[in-house]
Order: structure tokens, then sequence, then C-alpha cells
């Protein structure tokens, strides 16, 4: 008798924030688990509560996208949660109903593994919600959880979310071991269109794909959560990644693709360099973008080129300050000097102002207004956008006990006081209101644009196309 593979339900909690947008956002690590599990014989299935466009029952929702396939994601106002009533700004919780979700988990074979994945750490009221809905309907399946808010926080998300296991870190063989071990092992199926790639069947409506073509980063920055996340550097084979974006975009009929590296021109010669030659040499014509900022000190001429003539239309400049006392604590990844011939280098391979923008980091412990205004004002006179990106403290990385030391918030016990949105370290200075202020003056140089960091909507080039779908 032939017995049909054990079923795993992939589910990508709702957001909860008070801004978010679908800048090329989709839950990459858990469509790669999905991959692995799809080929190794299971029957995967997705939830992707964000995305109602592609999940909701009830009410259609079609997003007006830009050009390059970003968009808006549909909102619901919700009540704050108590620590955060005194923030004059709506919270909302991003994706489908909660209505429509159980109609979806309804309407699918019951699973015999629910895997739920984590983003940021002040997202864990979505993990909660579906983890509550889940259990309901499924009373007997087991819930694992993972990602980043599950490796950042796995205590808070064991108590608070209660799954039945919180697994920490990047999927591993020892937790795929696990699950053949909990499920069976299936029969792996005759080689399908989709092996080797991320679970992108699992959308019906695409309008991008995103991409890694490396895990975690060689840099130990103090603010960031990369090494916690991902403790080794490991770089992909460039023609594995090759073959997911020629494929993944041939299959899905799409032309922009997202890198979500964190460290994308490390190691350029061997990796960067060749896997775009690869990919121009098959004659795509796809667009590329970068939503996570680039190394500076590594953009040379040669990879400036190869960036214009392969189709690099949104380029995001990790510059974060321009004081060098603030970029030595950051790290000392780059100087202004090296800043000015990066944008040389772009500006001679035919880049335009349009496609750059340059991230700057406020609101750290200790930064004053002083020097974010030197910064967004030394960006400026190169005739570039500044693009704010609000700090997020985060929990196991150096900053973080100094944040919990200046911030009025309770860092460690809540953390929906780590979303950036508060500016939880900014202090009396580095204020909504002030950098109100500075977005003024960005604007008055006619280079304004919202901060561009999934939190709000952000302004392309070529917005008169807005809404149209891919040719
Ligand atoms: C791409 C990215 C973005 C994109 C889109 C994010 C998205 N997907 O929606 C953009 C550019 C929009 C963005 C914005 C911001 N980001 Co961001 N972003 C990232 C990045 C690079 C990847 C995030 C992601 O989607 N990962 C998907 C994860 C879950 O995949 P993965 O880690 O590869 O998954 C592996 C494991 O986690 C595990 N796993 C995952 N799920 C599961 C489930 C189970 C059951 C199991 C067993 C295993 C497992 O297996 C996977 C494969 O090995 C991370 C850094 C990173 N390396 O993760 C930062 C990161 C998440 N961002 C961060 C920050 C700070 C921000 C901003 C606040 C920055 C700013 N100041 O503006 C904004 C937030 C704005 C907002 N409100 O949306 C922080 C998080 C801070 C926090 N407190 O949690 C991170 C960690 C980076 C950092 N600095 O350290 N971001
Ligand atoms: S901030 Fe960027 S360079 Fe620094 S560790 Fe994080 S990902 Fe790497």
């Amino acid at each position: 008798m032939k017995h049909s593979p054990p079923h795993i339900l992939l589910v990508n909690p709702w957001i909860t924030d008070f801004a978010a947008y679908n800048l090329w956002s989709r839950p990459l690590g858990l469509l790669e688990i999905g991959g692995i599990l799809r080929d190794v014989g299971f029957q995967v299935s997705l939830i992707d509560c964000v995305d109602a466009e592609n999940f909701s029952v009830t009410v259609p929702f079609s997003p007006r996208l830009t050009r390059y396939g970003t968009g808006k994601l549909r909102r619901t106002p919700i009540e704050k949660p108590g620590i955060l009533a005194s923030v004059p700004r709506r919270y909302c919780r991003y994706g489908i109903s909660f209505d429509d979700f159980s109609s979806r988990l309804a309407a699918l074979p019951p699973p015999d593994l629910i895997l739920i994945t984590s983003i940021m750490t002040y997202w864990y009221p979505g993990v909660r919600e579906a983890i509550m809905i889940l259990r309901r309907i499924f009373t007997k399946t087991p819930i694992w959880l993972g990602g980043n808010y599950a490796t950042l926080l796995p205590q808070h998300a064991l108590a608070v979310c209660k799954p039945d296991r919180v697994i920490t870190g990047p999927f591993t063989r020892e937790t795929l071991q696990d699950i053949v071990k909990t499920l069976g092992r299936p029969n792996p199926p005759a080689g399908s269109e989709f092996t080797g790639l991320p679970f992108w069947e699992g959308y019906k409506a695409h309008h991008f794909i995103c991409v890694k073509s490396s895990h975690g980063c060689p840099f130990h920055c103090q603010y960031c959560a990369s090494n916690l996340l991902h403790p080794f550097f490991k770089e992909r084979a460039i023609g594995e990644v090759a073959r997911e974006v020629s494929q993944g975009t041939r299959l899905f009929g799409v032309r922009d693709v997202a890198f979500y590296d964190d460290a994308l021109l490390v190691n350029a010669k061997t990796r960067f360099i060749p896997l775009m030659r690869g990919l121009l040499r098959a004659g795509l014509s796809l667009r590329f973008h970068t939503p996570n900022g680039i190394h500076i000190r590594l953009l040379t001429a040669e990879i400036a080129e190869l960036m214009k003539i392969s189709g690099f239309y949104t380029l995001r400049l990790s510059l974060e300050a321009t004081q060098p006392a603030w970029q030595e604590r950051f790290g000392s990844k780059t100087s202004l000097k090296e800043f000015d011939r990066a944008l040389s280098v772009l500006f001679r391979a035919g880049f335009t102002t349009d496609a750059i923008r340059v991230y700057l980091l406020v609101g750290l412990p200790g930064q004053t207004m002083r020097d974010v205004l030197q910064s967004v004002r030394e960006v400026l006179k190169r005739g570039v956008k500044p693009s704010l990106a609000e700090y997020s403290p985060i929990p196991g990385t150096a900053f973080w006990e100094e944040a919990c030391r200046v911030s009025p918030y309770p860092l460690r016990e809540e953390p929906l006081t780590h979303n950036n949105t508060l500016l939880p370290c900014g202090g009396q200075e580095i204020t909504k209101a002030t950098l109100d202020g500075i977005k003024h003056l960005i604007a008055s140089e006619q280079l304004s644009d919202p901060p561009e960091n999934g939190a709000s909507e952000p302004v392309f080039p070529f917005q008169e196309e807005a809404n149209q779908n891919h040719p």
C-alpha cells in the first residue's frame, strides 16, 4: 500500500509594528528549509500570514506595486500594547485576517509537524497569535519555532509564545535528522522542476525573488546580530546560486532579484564577480537590488562596472556615520575617503544618484544630534541621498549592555521596546521630532526619501510607472 509522505506546514507569522512595507520581504530562511524538506520527500505547505495578496481568503488584496516589485502590505490597526501606549502612531497587524488564517488552516490536510519562523524580536506578538490559532485547530501537531527572534531570545520565545520546541541558529543536518526521526523518512520523489530551489512554489503571485550567496558575515560590528544568527560565515557555491537565480526568475516570471547577503562583496573575486559574470553570460535581463547595505570599502571599479552592466537598480551603501570616532565604534569598516572613492567608481560606471542611497545609523547610545546632522550634511554635499536607519538594540550584541543602561525602556524585559520606531536609545536629543526636522532638511535639498528600511514606503525613480506588473 502506498502512503502519502508526512505533511509539514511552514508558517510565517504576522508583523506587528507601527509601520512595515514589502521591500522585497520574504521569509527566506523558512523557504530554504521548505525547499530542503520538499527535496527530501516531505509534503510541504506554506502560509505566509504577512502576504495578503497570496493568502487572503475573504477580501482579495492587490497591492499597488512599484516598478521593481515592492509594495504595500495590508494592515489592520490594532490596540497598542500598554508599553507602547504613549507612542503617537498607529500600531498595526500586517497581513491576512485571523479568520483567513483559520480558513486556510482548515482547508489543509492535517500537518504532522508545523515549523514557524520569526524575524524581528519586537514582532513576537504575531508569533504568539499564530501559535495560539494553530494550537486551537491542530491540537496534536507539534509546533517548532526557529528564526531570528527564537535565536536571540529563546527563553522568552518558549515562555511567551509557547511552541513545543524552540530551535536556535541556522537549520542544520541535525534538525533535519530530528524531523526524519519524528515523522519517518519519506521516499524522495523523482526530481521536480523546483528541486534545489527555496519553497517559492508556496506562493502563487510572484513579483521578485530574494537570494543569499552567503550566510553570516566575517565582520563583528558591535550593534549587529549577524554573528549570533549565523556563527560561521559560509559562502555558497556560485553555480548553485546562479542556478537558483536563473531557474527561480524563469519559473516564476520575475525580473527583480534582491540580495539578502550580509556580506555580498566579501571575497568578491571568488564569489560576487564570477556569479554576476555567469548570470550576465546567461543573458537573463534581470534587475538586482541590495536592500541590505553593501560594504563601501569593498566596492571597486571592476565591481561597480559589473553591477551597472548586470542591472543593479537599487544600491544601498552602509556608511553608518562620517565621524572617525563613530566609524571606529562601528568596526572601522569604512571612511569618508573610501566613500568618496566608492561614489566616484559608481558614477564612472554610469550609476546616477537615483539608484544610490546611503544608510546612516541614528539613535545609538551616546550619539548626538550634531553627529547625525554632520553625517547627513556630508552625504548631501556629495549629491546623494541619506537614508536614516534608526538603531534597534539587539540582545547579545556588544552594544546591548550600554543600550540597556541608557534606555528609559525595559529592553531586557520587553522585546517590544527594541522597535526602532521608538528610538529606544536616542535619549533627549535623537527623537522622532528631531529626526523629522532632519528629514525636512533632506527634503529641502530635494533629495528626500523616507527612511528606506522596510518600515516606510520608499520612493523609487520612475514612480509614474508604479503599479505596472513586470513585462
Ligand atoms: C533582509 C533583512 C531586512 C529586509 C527585509 C526583512 C524581511 N524579511 O522582511 C529589510 C531591508 C526591509 C530590513 C529592515 C530592517 N531590519 Co533587517 N534584516 C534583514 C536580514 C539580512 C535577513 C532577515 C530575514 O528575512 N531573515 C530570515 C531569517 C529568519 O532567515 P535565516 O536567518 O536565513 O533563517 C535561518 C535560521 O534563522 C533558521 N530558521 C529560520 N526559521 C526557522 C524555523 C524553524 C522551525 C527552524 C528549525 C529554523 C529556522 O534556518 C534558516 C536557514 O538556516 C537580517 C539579518 C539576518 N542575517 O538574518 C536583518 C535583521 C533581521 N534586521 C534587523 C533590523 C535592525 C532591521 C531594521 C530595524 C533596520 C533599521 N534600523 O531600519 C529594519 C526594520 C524595518 C521594519 N519595520 O520592517 C535586525 C533585527 C533586529 C531585531 N531587534 O530583531 C537584523 C537581525 C540585522 C541586524 N542588524 O543584526 N531587514
Ligand atoms: S553590520 Fe554588516 S558588516 Fe557589521 S557584522 Fe553586521 S552584517 Fe557584518
